[in-house]
């Protein structure tokens, strides 16, 4: 599979792959098949779907006490305070419905949540730079993501930049050195600098140079730090000044296993850097990836990506429809 990418990136990296050749392939590499999906998000799907369901479906009718369990359920799948109570008022609202049809009246509002969050699809833009900037707390998985990413980057044939905007962890730098050799994608780093200036350089270089993609790595730091968040507006700032006609996408690394943290998270990572989505790692194993329909009801942000294993090719796309099916199938 590997190969048919790499051929053409050898023989005419410019050449458009075939459409339907590209969604086969898009298929197999960058998507979980429908099984590997429901086995990922069996806790998750035990936690938000089953255990809600189980409790509720054998009821005549939906009285206050069934409500009020059921609130408390979903709050439990990470589910969000907000986003339950609003499930559950709805629900309150349409005395008609009874409580065997629990599990479809879920299904319909976690598709139409997801739907309303926006396209799941990554923004990419041909012949133009293409500049995802990651930002996230400590340990989410963000260089690991970026590594990921310029393998899936290089793979399609584009040329990737990647920028070490972690100057703040010792080895940060040498980590990501690793993961962009790797992928084959080359390196801007200035060890102990100002992030905002190996950013500003990366930007030039990728000008001069003609790299379809930079990804700026960043340190990882806490929401509630208020000089470290002002420091990613900065280099925010930088990338807009500097590249304002680049395809611009801030992403939000959120650890699946983070549960309703990750709302905080995103709340103040959107105002600092207005987030363009959200890509959810460590999904596998975690029963915590509620976590979506939250962000999706709460703050209007897809997840585009997640992140399924540690290893190169455990980074895939976020399809909303296939999420909800696995849920429930
Ligand atoms: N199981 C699993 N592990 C992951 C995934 N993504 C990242 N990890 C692991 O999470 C750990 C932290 O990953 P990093 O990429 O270093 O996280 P980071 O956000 O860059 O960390 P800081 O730079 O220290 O803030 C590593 O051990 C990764 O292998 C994933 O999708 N699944
Ligand atoms: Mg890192």
């Amino acid at each position: 599979m590997f190969d048919f990418f790499k051929k053409k990136d050898e023989n005419n990296r410019e050449q458009t792959i075939p459409e339907k050749e590209t969604n086969v392939e898009k298929k197999n590499i960058f998507s979980l098949t429908f099984e590997s999906l429901k086995k990922t998000i069996e806790k998750t799907s035990e936690s938000l779907v089953g255990n809600v369901v189980k409790h509720v479906e054998q009821e005549e009718v939906f009285d206050e006490f069934i409500l009020d369990d059921m609130e408390e359920l979903l709050i439990k799948a990470d589910l969000g305070v907000n986003t339950a109570s609003s499930i559950v008022d709805k629900l309150r609202k349409q005395n008609n419905l009874k409580p065997s049809q629990v599990k479809e009246y879920l299904q319909n509002e976690f598709s139409s949540i997801l739907q309303s969050a926006g396209a799941n699809i990554l923004n990419y833009k041909d012949n133009e730079l293409n500049i995802y900037f990651i930002v996230g707390v400590n340990g989410a998985g963000k260089t690991t993501l970026i590594g990921k990413l310029a393998n899936r980057f290089k793979l399609q044939g584009k040329k990737v930049l990647v920028a070490a905007g972690d100057t703040f962890r010792a080895a940060a730098e040498e980590q990501l050195d690793i993961w962009s050799k790797r992928a084959g994608a080359d390196i801007i780093r200035n060890d102990g600098a100002d992030p905002a200036s190996v950013v500003f350089d990366a930007i030039k270089k990728a000008k001069n140079e003609n790299y379809d993609v930079i990804l700026v790595d960043t340190a990882g730091r806490l929401q509630n730090k208020h000089n470290l968040m002002q420091e990613l507006s900065k280099i925010k700032n930088v990338i807009d000044k500097n590249a304002p006609d680049a395809l611009r996408e801030s992403i939000l690394v959120l650890d699946a296993n983070t549960g309703q943290n990750g709302l905080s998270q995103a709340k103040v990572f959107t105002e600092c850097v207005n987030l363009t989505s959200v890509a959810l790692t460590k999904l596998d194993g975690s029963a915590k990836g509620g976590i979506i329909i939250a962000i999706a009801k709460e703050m209007k942000l897809p997840v585009k990506l997640i992140g399924v294993g540690e290893k190169m090719e455990d980074l895939k796309n976020f399809d909303a429809g296939e999420f909800v099916k696995a849920l429930f199938g």
